[in-house]
């Protein structure tokens, strides 16, 4: 067993150890995320569930029951061709306007991932119509 692998031990002796660093690597990063408790990294919650963000949906009926908590994230999927997320105020809500001033940043990936601090957040669909017919969604976050 000595002689396996001695005819190539000059050329490949770097390899193998540079291949065993990046394991060994892999290994303890493997081993670190194992380690983190699964409450740090939050829920990640599909906004209307398999509707998505869309018309028709009550979401005020969807948020019932649920309690989010700082980290958590939302994720709104819809079509973009009719849809878009505004994160707005409490009286954009109210009102269905995105705010030119304060939090207002309008996503529109069609797949949009948002992580939630604490507090009560508020997000519209900034289409004309579209809020007012009740595509809105306000959370409270602990
Ligand atoms: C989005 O809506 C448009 C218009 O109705 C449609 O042509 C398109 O296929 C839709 N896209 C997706 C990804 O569903
Ligand atoms: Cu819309």
């Amino acid at each position: 067993m000595a002689a396996r692998g001695r005819g190539s031990a000059g050329s490949s002796s770097r390899a193998p150890s540079v291949a065993g660093t990046a394991l060994l690597c892999v290994a303890v990063a493997v081993l670190l995320l194992a380690a983190t408790p699964a409450a740090v990294a939050g829920t990640t919650y599909l906004v209307g569930d398999a509707a998505g963000w869309t018309l028709k949906v009550d979401y005020g009926r969807w948020v019932a029951g649920k309690t989010f908590h700082a980290g958590d994230i939302l994720v709104f999927k819809y079509n973009t061709t009719w849809h878009d997320v505004a994160w707005v105020s409490k009286g954009g809500y109210r009102n269905c306007i995105v705010s030119p001033k304060g939090r207002a940043p309008v996503y529109h990936t069609g797949y949009d991932a948002v992580t939630l601090p604490r507090g009560t957040h508020y997000f519209i669909c900034a289409m004309p119509g579209h809020c007012s017919a009740g595509m809105k969604l306000a959370v409270t976050v602990y």
